[in-house]
């Protein structure tokens, strides 16, 4: 027919696929294997344009690498526990395993429609009792390896809510739901050691070289590593007895000169014991825990000190005593929890010194040992040579610094230091809807690990949402078991695990899913790494760093042999649209506006900026109802074409009517002729040349992730094939198009190959190979110079004699009009290359 029903196609080919298990990964498939993976989505509801543009560019990779022989492996499944779940279940009185299963079964639905080319027989969600069981024997099998820990550290607590918060539930310190001040409180908490892998997972990011630039940046600046010196002062305290000493971290031992007070962690001991016999100390040192504990928060709250009376001596010059303060923007867990402050040099010291008028010594000058220049109204961080410093007067700062970490080390009051920002992860939540942590705590044996045997420890499924807090904690019987080893009565960990948990092995699950084991270790060594996965540079950090981490804890247990679980990252851009906002400034969707004027209110409206789509500023498209209309393969083809794939990409009703209308002409285009029946008409070398470099471009395209070039390259072939009178190359040319269109959008492609007899699926069908004769470029650019001096260029047949090539250069209106109609002097040529004119 000459329209393309899409509507029919789509449910077509998906059931075809469906049925035939057309996208099923073979394990022991001879072929090469190639792992496409896209970040599992969490399944809030439905599916956005954000999933489809993801996906979509995930599965033209996919079917690619099927049609270029590659046994691929692209899965689907579901990062199913969370924060989202449990809010469900407080406002809608429903269970959170309910609403995730019911959330599950519309997206799947939604994911189908769209035609991927997914292995839906590796489908898993991680709120599977068979996956988070596996989880629970990964965790204990790290526990028994030294890679887990428990200690007491801080949460956000919300004394009305009586319940922990996560960090983002804390606005402006205050609980969320509640409105409540934050307080901090201590817990016991697990940690996995992710610190004892930081130098690791630094220098391994090195080997990355398919990661976006920016990406492993990140990662670098999040692990933090940096070169100092640890070293210790000696303390008088404020009788004036010599009492202990204070030890304090610094990567400028350069500017120890510059020193004009120290500083110590309000949870730092010295602080502690000063706190004991001193209300005010107490008092300030409260006030220090409510304020924000995030490297960022120190960063911009005003700088602020006690003075503890005690004094310590300058290292190199025990006459100077400097004053030793309790301050906030020191914290706890970096370095030792103390420092010594240079105001001249520091920021944070600056700001500091002014407000307790202590000494601003400069040590380090952008000018010359002789001719010092100095900052007055901020510190000064940059190069320079080192002033009023003794025996380091007129050294570099490289210089310097090895030369006291040097003295220091000689002198045995301290030693050169590497120290890494990375912080160990902690994995406990005080919530329901996650992997519970699988141990028994006793009276008498301590923490017990669940044996395995009885793993997976369950999450219960009668609970409560009805009062705050966690319901496994106040649930009547779950937690009460016998302790495995003496069996006395004995208590559950009450612990979740984070979530990003779940996320650091799902795709190791997908490539190996045994029952009795998490995966079997042959079989998964055979897919990973990842070769390419692709999704949303929001998960630059974490996710990213723990799924590296855990993936060597699993090789340093011997689980895999594997360091980097993916070989090939991509990150691409948002899905955006245009904003609309009511005269006095509400965000409006397009749904209350009718001809500019907002329906309810009858004011006018106004058109604002595009921005990420969000349900906050009203600015979603539900990609489902534009499936419905457009079909998917429109749809598909929309969030291809449109920009570069890293880039933002704006959804606009034109765009993916263009895209509709293409679809079609397509259609006419490969239906107008039966596939490569009609052969008359002679050859049309042109055409032939256009469809084999075509080919051979949007391969490239496509492995290089740059669908939207792939998309114009098929945009000039179709061109090409509409204009060429029929010929076998014509037939050719058409036949070539369908196929490279197919990972792009396979339900007409199958739809087209079904209508000409093609056998079996197009999606078997192999990528159409290219004749690199017919690549080689047979015109060149050559360079028109007058007297040296380019001017002009032109395109020449390779090989055109001189004097042709000569006669054409003098052709070129630039050059006529440089010679005012005098003739030449001299011409030069170089053939295939260049012409000069010498006027
Ligand atoms: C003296 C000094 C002089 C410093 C100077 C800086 C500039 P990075 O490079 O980010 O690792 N510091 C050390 N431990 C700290 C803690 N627990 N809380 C807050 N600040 C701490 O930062 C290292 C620098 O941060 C260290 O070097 C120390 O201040 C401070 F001109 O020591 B510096
Ligand atoms: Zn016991």
């Amino acid at each position: 027919s000459q329209r393309f029903n899409a509507l029919s196609a789509d449910a077509r080919w998906q059931r075809v696929w469906d049925e035939r298990r057309t996208f099923a990964a073979n394990d022991s498939s001879p072929k090469p294997k190639s792992y496409v993976l896209e970040m599992f989505p969490y399944p809030s509801g439905r599916i956005h344009m954000g999933h489809v543009r993801n996906y979509t560019m995930g599965d033209v990779l996919a079917r690619f690498r099927r049609m270029n022989g590659m046994e691929v492996l692209h899965p689907m499944g579901w990062d199913a526990f969370g924060m989202p779940a449990e809010n469900a279940a407080m406002e809608k009185g429903v269970h959170p395993g309910g609403w995730t299963r019911d959330n599950i079964a519309t997206m799947k639905a939604q994911l189908k429609r769209l035609g991927f080319a997914l292995d839906w027989t590796r489908e898993f969600a991680t709120c599977d009792p068979e996956y988070y069981g596996h989880e629970q024997a990964i965790f204990l099998r790290f526990l028994a390896a030294g890679l887990v820990y428990r200690r007491e550290s801080a949460v956000n607590w919300d004394p009305v809510d009586m319940t922990v918060l996560a960090n983002e539930q804390v606005i402006d310190g205050r609980g969320w739901r509640s409105g409540a001040l934050v307080e901090k409180r201590k817990l016991n908490q697990w940690f996995l050691k992710i610190t004892d892998f930081a130098e690791d997972l630094l220098s391994g990011l090195a080997d990355l070289k398919d990661w976006p630039e920016k990406v492993r940046l990140m990662q670098e600046n999040w692990i933090g590593k940096s070169q100092g010196l640890t070293f210790r002062f000696a303390l008088t305290d404020a009788a004036g007895t010599g009492e202990g000493v204070v030890e304090v971290y610094t990567t400028r031992p350069d500017t120890i000169f510059g020193a004009s007070f120290v500083a110590v962690a309000a949870d730092h001991p010295l602080a502690q014991s000063v706190a004991a016999g001193d209300p005010a100390a107490q008092a300030f040192i409260e006030e220090c825990r409510r304020g924000g504990t995030t490297a960022a928060e120190l960063e911009t709250q005003e700088k602020k000190g006690f003075d503890t009376g005690y004094k310590a001596a300058h290292p190199f010059d025990p006459t100077i005593q400097l004053p030793v303060y309790i301050a906030n923007f020191v914290l706890m867990d970096y370095g030792v929890g103390a420092v010594f402050g240079v105001p001249a040099h520091d920021q944070r010291d600056f700001e500091f010194a002014t407000k307790y008028k202590l000494p601003i010594r400069r040590v380090v000058s952008e000018g010359t040992k002789d001719s010092p220049e100095f900052h007055e109204a901020e510190a000064y961080t940059g190069p320079g040579t080192l002033v009023n410093s003794h025996f380091l007067d007129g050294m570099d700062i490289e210089d310097a610094k090895r030369e006291v970490i040097l003295r220091a080390e000689a002198g045995g009051w301290g030693e050169g230091t590497t120290v890494y920002r990375l912080r160990d992860w902690g994995i406990s939540r005080q919530r329901y809807w996650g992997t519970p942590i699988p141990i028994i705590h006793c009276a008498d044996c301590g923490a017990v690990p669940v044996p395995l045997d009885q793993l997976p420890v369950k999450l219960p499924e009668d609970v409560s949402f009805a009062v705050p807090g966690n319901p496994l904690d106040r649930h009547p019987t779950w937690k009460h078991v016998a302790c495995p080893s003496c069996g006395k009565d004995a208590v559950r960990e009450t612990d979740t695990l984070d979530t990003f948990a779940d996320s650091s092995w799902y795709f190791i699950r997908f490539a190996s899913q045994p029952d009795d084991k998490p995966f079997d270790k042959a079989v998964a060594e055979q897919w990973l790494p990842v070769g390419q996965y692709i999704g949303g540079v929001e998960h630059a950090i974490l996710h990213l760093l723990y799924a590296r981490f855990w993936t060597r804890a699993l090789q340093h247990v011997g689980m895999i042999d594997l360091a980097e679980p993916f070989a090939g990252l991509f990150t691409q851009g948002m899905v955006t649209h245009e904003t609309y906002k009511s005269s006095d400034g509400r965000w409006l969707s397009p749904g209350e506006i009718e001809d500019g004027i907002e329906v309810s209110t009858g004011q006018p409206v106004t058109v604002g900026r595009v921005e990420k789509m969000s349900k906050s500023k009203k600015n979603t498209v539900d990609p489902e109802p534009i499936v419905d209309q457009y079909g998917a393969d429109a749809v598909r083809w929309f969030m291809l074409s449109d920009s570069p794939p890293e880039r933002d990409l704006e959804w606009s009703e034109n765009g993916i009517e263009g895209a509709w209308r293409f679809i079609q002409r397509l259609w006419r285009l490969v239906a107008s002729e039966g596939g490569g029946s009609a052969a008359d008409g002679g050859e049309d070398i042109g055409l032939r040349k256009t469809a084999h470099r075509t080919v051979k471009g949007v391969a490239d395209a496509i492995e290089g992730l740059q669908f939207n070039k792939a998309v114009a390259l098929i945009y000039t072939l179709a061109n090409a094939i509409e204009k060429a009178a029929p010929s076998q190359d014509r037939s050719d040319a058409l036949a070539t198009l369908l196929r490279i269109v197919a990972p792009m959008v396979p339900h007409l492609a199958e739809e087209a190959w079904a209508a000409q007899g093609g056998e079996g699926l197009i999606a078997d069908v192999a990528w159409p190979t290219v004749d690199p004769a017919l690549l080689v470029d047979d015109e060149v650019t050559v360079a028109v110079q007058v007297n040296g001096k380019l001017r002009d260029t032109i395109l020449l047949p390779k090989g055109t004699p001189r004097e042709i090539a000569e006669a054409q250069a003098l052709a070129s209106e630039k050059v006529a009009r440089l010679l005012e109609g005098k003739p030449p002097r001299k011409v030069i040529v170089v053939p295939d290359r260049l012409v000069n004119i010498v006027a």
